[in-house]
């Protein structure tokens, strides 16, 4: 498609559940032109959480991490775009939300680094194997 239509899986983590913070995040992605392709709430087991954070296995903050996304339910979405992957990564934000600019998600919903209340893929090839541990092609 024109425009580098991709899609990218984004993960409102178990903290903006937790502060019904939900709405208003997927709010600004639509207002910024995204379209949910899929969308749902679910607890991720442990299985589903290594999985999605292979990279980080064996680094210090590994098992807070894991012990975190899988505390309770995630809203799972992909949302597709221009340039949706690289799109979805600057309204989220910096990893660490003391750096994070106001204006992005984290910026304007986050205080520290473990509860960082979003997750967007950061690659395309990210984005297609963490859309496919969420959703069939259904
Ligand atoms: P995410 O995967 O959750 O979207 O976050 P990210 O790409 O911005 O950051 P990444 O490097 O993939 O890290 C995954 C999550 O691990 C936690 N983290 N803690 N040094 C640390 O203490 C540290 N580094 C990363 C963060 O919660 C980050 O979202
Ligand atoms: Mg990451």
């Amino acid at each position: 498609m024109e425009n580098n239509y991709e899609s990218t899986l984004v993960l409102l983590k178990p903290d903006a559940v937790r502060r019904k913070v939900c709405g208003e995040i997927i709010a600004r992605f639509e207002r910024k032109g995204l379209t949910i392709s899929a969308m749902k709430l679910l607890t991720l087991t442990p299985e589903m959480a290594a999985e999605h954070y292979a990279e980080h296995k064996g680094k210090p903050f590994y098992l807070g991490l894991i012990e975190f996304i899988t505390s309770g339910p995630v809203v799972a979405l992909v949302l597709t775009g221009p340039n949706a992957v690289k799109m979805v990564r600057n309204m989220m934000g910096a990893t660490d939300p003391a750096n994070a600019a106001p204006g992005t998600i984290r910026g304007d919903y986050a205080a520290i680094m473990s509860k960082n209340i979003v997750h967007g893929s950061d690659s395309i090839a990210s984005a297609e194997k963490e859309i496919a541990i969420y959703f069939t092609e259904q």
